[in-house]
């Protein structure tokens, strides 16, 4: 029986989610209401908080009126509303203590549906005789709930806050906290379903199978037999749900008398009985297997006059038929328990399936023998199941809305960024500006980089690359075929980022030689380009004295001196001939494969900007002709409090904890020194509400500093490792988490990165409108050399940041070069540009 494949291949196409995760906290009074095969089922279920061990019910069952279920979706709808509402009167006069201000329905639809959201559901096809008009394609709780608003009921409002499937419903009537079931079947009436829940990337959802298509692409056409091409012929959907018109009893009796109205055309029985009767459509139904007196009276009040043998054969018939439908069933449920076992990797599965409607012992063992079915008949229908469903929506809801207003202050709207993008402007026109430069909180720092490269440069050239995650010394060799390079990594401790000045260039100096050595260059006496990233008040390119530092460096005895001659000094004998901030260095690394990189960006440990400014606007430096490359040293945009709006209590409490408080700001919402600091804080602050972790706050994660903001690339991370890869974090940090904490923890992480993503898109587009007006372009086109680890490796920053940049400044087509032997290159070529230009001036 290859069926179980080709079952899991063309069911697919039909699977609907239905998202359910209960627990065993759920209680209250929960209204359900179900809509059946004749009639609708009103329940009040009251849950204690017991995992679902004892609720108490109350329902009442209304027959749908004739015709209904062909007739307008409004009606129909409007009938459930009152069946809700005289149900709820009733109920409620019987026991007063019942009534409630508003009251959560669920409701339980066995239609094929595609749910987005658990209250939200649009139907895709009707069945089982229902082909009411106006509800294809329509939310069928939107339905509902306007049918419910229409009712006078004054007793207390209702609202429809789940829907699930029948099948979903059952699931969760055979679940307890103590037995917990995972798969439901119904066979009845003329559905199969079956639920399965997959773990996939993130977690598990409940899934609906609606298997009843099964065989609509032709799949089963080598098993249908012509009985079964009448049945679907006589149906009301000719060629659909192939597989629900093999197993559903809807269906069963229909097949029987299209077998005994072939088998009396080839007299094999009613030989010389009349069998008009049997031409009527649903004339016969299945009943449970009986004795052939049952099925002489059966026949005989058809109005047939069957033998001993024609009763034998009847029954044959009939087993023959319903044995199909139960292995059939069984093919089905042994395909998806084996699916379920294989995506879970394990070599047994135990599993419990929920059960309701008749067909179903038999032949499931034969098939799946690495699976263990424990069958579980639902006592109540799906009813219980579907007021858990009901809980779980309305906790998940309120959850919802705790988790919004604590996130809400850290989601960004457009104007919140067109502000900060003015703002930028701003600061910028202020820092450009000779009087108002000192007071500006961007500083646009001259560099004297005047030139990006031509190409023509030439030589061997040293370069240091201080101020991002490493330090690296490299020597750069320059030639018409090229740039070639080698470097090597030294570790800045952090005893020597805070110690003296003196000890941290002795430190430098000492790479340097070791590089020097291993690299046979001791006797050479190379230019060299310093890359400081810091920032630091430019006299020229070889001359800049250091403002302030940052990124937890504070090596004393540096602030207000000129960098270049603390070198020097450090090394009598070395010849710098630049010092560049590492931006600068990242535009000149791109701007030597592409000339229209005029824009340099960094996103890593700190985060700042550079780009090409015309001299006509920079007040702070000599001359108006041409263009110099401005260090915005942008990290401490808002120092000032223009953008005190925006920072959140968790950024506060960030800043508050830096060894430089309330310097840096736009920094410390951005980049990667702070993220994962600002996430610890959220994740604290949610823990202590109850939103995470069931409240329990682990002493790792009150530690500073240890979520790192790489955590929040690998959870960010969408691949199929993301959710073990969260429990590896977290079990780092001694955290018990459920699935809905990794999702939580993932939605704190995302909102975090997204929101420094926007803000430094706001910042480039201050950046790149000014250059367009600069050049009184309608459109500007520029490149923008990229580097950093966040904006690197983080799986969506550099997608957020350049779609947030289009939607704000949507006149330049920016296009993003992210660095690939990083500044130091960059660091190396200011020099050969210094150094031609020196040899020009000789
Ligand atoms: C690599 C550059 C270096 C810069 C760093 C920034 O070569 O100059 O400082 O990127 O990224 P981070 O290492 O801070 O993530
Ligand atoms: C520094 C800048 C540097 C940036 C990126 C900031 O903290 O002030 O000079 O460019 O980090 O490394």
């Amino acid at each position: 029986m290859g069926q179980g494949a080709d079952f899991r291949r063309s069911a697919a196409g039909k699977i609907s989610a239905s998202y359910c995760l209960c627990s065993p906290t759920e209680k209250g009074n929960f209204l359900v209401v179900e809509l059946c095969q004749s009639q609708v089922r009103t329940l009040l279920v009251t849950l204690y908080g017991d995992g679902n061990m004892s609720p108490s019910m109350v329902y009442k069952i209304f027959n749908l009126p004739e015709g209904i279920t062909q007739g307008k979706g409004e009606a129909l709808f409007d009938f459930i509303a009152q069946c809700l509402s005289h149900f709820l009167a009733e109920t409620i006069r019987s026991d007063p203590s019942k009534a409630e201000e508003r009251l959560p329905v669920g409701f339980v639809f066995p239609f094929t549906c595609r749910q987005t959201q658990l209250d939200k559901a649009e139907l895709l096809s009707w069945s089982k005789g229902f082909n009411c008009n106006d509800v294809l394609g329509k939310d069928v709780v939107e339905l509902l709930q306007s049918a419910i608003n229409k009712q006078e009921v004054g007793l207390c409002h209702m609202d429809v806050v789940a829907l699930m499937n029948d099948t979903v419903g059952t699931m969760m009537t055979c679940s307890t906290e103590a037995r917990p079931c995972e798969v439901a079947m119904i066979v009845g009436e003329t559905w199969a379903y079956l639920v399965e829940t997959a773990d996939e990337t993130s977690g598990r959802m409940c899934v609906n199978t609606e298997w009843g298509c099964f065989g609509d692409d032709g799949t089963l056409n080598d098993i249908i037999t012509p009985y079964d091409e009448c049945v679907d012929v006589e149906s009301s959907n000719p060629g659909e749900k192939r597989f629900e018109k093999m197993v559903g009893t809807l269906y069963l009796g229909e097949i029987v008398r299209h077998a005994l109205i072939g088998l009396t055309a080839e007299k094999a029985i009613f030989t010389g009985t009349d069998i008009g009767v049997l031409r009527e459509k649903g004339v016969f139904t299945m009943h449970n297997e009986e004795g052939t007196t049952e099925v002489k009276r059966i026949l005989e009040v058809l109005g047939l006059q069957p033998s001993e043998r024609d009763c034998g054969r009847v029954q044959q018939i009939c087993r023959a038929v319903v044995g199909r439908a139960a292995t059939l069933h069984a093919t089905g449920l042994a395909a998806i328990l084996s699916y379920m076992c294989q995506t879970r990797d394990m070599e047994t599965l135990m599993v419990n399936v929920g059960m309701d409607g008749e067909l179903y012992k038999g032949y499931r063992r034969l098939l799946s023998p690495e699976c263990m079915a424990t069958l579980l008949p639902s006592r109540d229908g799906s009813g219980r199941g579907a007021a858990m469903v009901t809980a779980v929506a309305l906790r998940l809801a309120a959850l919802r809305r705790e988790v919004n207003e604590v996130l809400a202050p850290l989601r960004l709207s457009r104007a919140d960024l067109e502000k900060v993008q003015a703002l930028m402007r701003e600061e910028m026109e202020r820092g450009l500006g000779k009087e108002t430069n000192a007071t500006a909180s961007v500083r646009m720092l001259p560099t004297y980089v005047s030139h990006t490269p031509d190409g023509t440069e030439r030589g061997d050239f040293l370069a240091l690359d201080l101020g991002g995650t490493n330090f690296r010394v490299l020597v750069v060799r320059v030639t018409e075929e090229g740039i070639t390079m080698a470097s090597e990594i030294y570790v800045i401790p952090v005893s020597i980022m805070q110690g003296t000045g003196e000890a941290l260039f002795d430190h430098i100096i000492d790479c340097i030689i070791d590089f020097q050595t291993k690299q046979n260059l001791v006797t050479d006496m190379l230019p060299l380009g310093f890359t400081f990233s810091f920032p630091c008040q430019q006299m020229g390119l070889d001359k800049a004295l250091l403002l302030t530092w940052t990124k937890g460096f504070s090596a004393s005895g540096c602030v207000g001196q000129d960098v270049v001659q603390l070198l020097r000094d450090a090394a009598r004998r070395m010849q710098v001939v630049a010092l560049v901030n590492d931006t600068v260095g990242t535009m000149m690394a791109c701007g030597y494969d592409d000339p229209k990189c005029e824009i340099g960006l960094i996103v890593g440990t700190g985060t700042n900007a550079c780009y090409m400014e015309e001299m006509r606007n920079m007040g702070t430096v000599e001359g108006d002709q041409g263009r110099m490359c401005i260090n915005m040293e942008w990290g401490a945009f808002g120092d000032n409090g223009c953008l005190d709006h925006l920072f959140t209590h968790f950024d506060q409490v960030v800043d508050q904890s830096t060894i430089n408080p309330g310097k840096q700001r736009f920094e410390k919402l951005i980049s990667g020194m702070y993220l994962g600091e600002i996430v610890r804080q959220i994740l604290m602050a949610m823990t202590e509400k109850h939103l995470l972790f069931q409240g329990k706050l682990s002493s790792k994660l009150q530690t500073k500093n240890i979520f790192q903001t790489k955590f929040l690339s690998t959870i960010e991370l969408s691949n199929g490792l993301a959710l073990r890869q969260i429990q590896a974090i977290l079990n780092e940090l001694e955290i018990e988490a459920s699935f809905e904490d990794s999702v939580l923890l993932r939605e704190v992480c995302q909102t975090v990165s997204l929101r420094a993503a926007q803000l430094c898109a706001a910042g480039l587009a201050a950046v790149v409108e000014k250059m367009r007006e600069n050049q009184g372009l309608e459109q500007l086109s520029v490149t923008v050399g990229v580097d950093g680890t966040l904006y690197k490796l983080h799986p969506c920053f550099s997608t957020n940041l350049q779609n947030t940049l289009k939607d704000l400044a949507p006149n330049c087509n920016v296009s993003f070069m992210p660095s690939e032997d990083g500044s130091g290159k960059g660091a190396a070529l200011v020099a050969a540009v210094a150094s031609r230009a020196a040899n020009a001036m000789e």
